[in-house]
């Protein structure tokens, strides 16, 4: 009888596991105007309101989207929006994985973007680690790490945010695969550009992460947290009473021989 019940259990465990490394999705939205410390007190003429207030300079509007995982390890991230152009250009996703006030890994826009806004769209992302406080202005060697808002001439953004890791090239990882991004959306048309094909195993980690991301014109931007995942328990409470059905099981006919 015993045997039989551990055997079930371990049967159980197996059909349990593979759903475990099963893909899903955990949704994000956008909260906030600027990063915590990065609130640069400037009056926008045009829009007259201080920029502080504004979720949006112009286009595009960042409105959420989702954070994808096999398993325990982030695979993909998908970003909706609304309005944009390929003249406004995504720039870096932040992440501090133990949220001690430093940023362990950006996906980097490793395009060579110019201030006049021409971009080589085929250059994509990669994953980058750091090591960079996000101090806020209160630090005046920001801008050693992090590179600032930036538009094409005949616009205007949020000034003076973070907005790209200045990264070194050493602590390259892996290539990423990005797409979307369209040429034009018009006003309450929405998209959706995704991050895919990079490994970024939080298994290591318990409870939320903070991540970041920005547009380079800094026009709409990104923070928050985010929970990591926990390993599913009943797939783990499965395998430990299988395994010690196994191991109790083996114990009693070794004694009974
Ligand atoms: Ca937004
Ligand atoms: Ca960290
Ligand atoms: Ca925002």
């Amino acid at each position: 009888m015993k045997r039989c019940i551990a055997l079930a259990l371990f049967l159980l465990c197996l059909l349990q596991a593979p759903s475990a490394l099963a893909y899903y999705t955990v949704a994000f939205t956008d909260e906030v105007n600027y990063w915590p410390g990065f609130n640069n007190n400037r009056w926008d003429p045009y829009l007259r309101d201080w920029q502080d207030n504004l979720d949006v300079i112009g286009s595009p509007n960042l409105t959420g989207g989702n954070f994808v995982y096999s398993g325990h390890t982030l695979t993909g991230i998908e970003l909706n929006y609304e309005s944009t152009s390929r003249e406004l250009v995504p720039g870096d996703w932040f992440f501090d994985l133990d949220q001690d006030g430093s940023w362990d890994y950006v996906l980097h826009h490793i395009l060579c973007v110019g201030y006049d806004g021409r971009v080589n769209w085929d250059g994509g992302y990669a994953l980058f680690s750091v090591d960079l406080a996000y101090l806020g202005y209160t630090d005046d060697s920001w801008m050693d790490d992090y590179r600032a808002s930036f538009w094409p001439w005949g616009y205007e953004g949020r000034f003076d945010h973070p907005v790209q890791a200045l990264v070194d090239r050493e602590d390259w990882l892996e290539s990423v695969t990005f797409s979307g991004w369209e040429q034009y959306l018009g006003w309450n048309e929405t998209g959706t550009s995704t991050w895919s094909d990079f490994a970024l195993d939080l298994s290591g980690y318990s409870g939320t992460f903070t991540y970041a991301f920005a547009m380079t014109c800094g026009n709409d931007v990104l923070f928050g947290e985010s929970t990591i995942p926990a390993p599913e328990p009943s797939t783990f409470i499965l395998f430990g009473l299988g395994g010690l059905g196994v191991v109790c099981y083996t114990r009693r006919k070794r004694r009974s021989l």
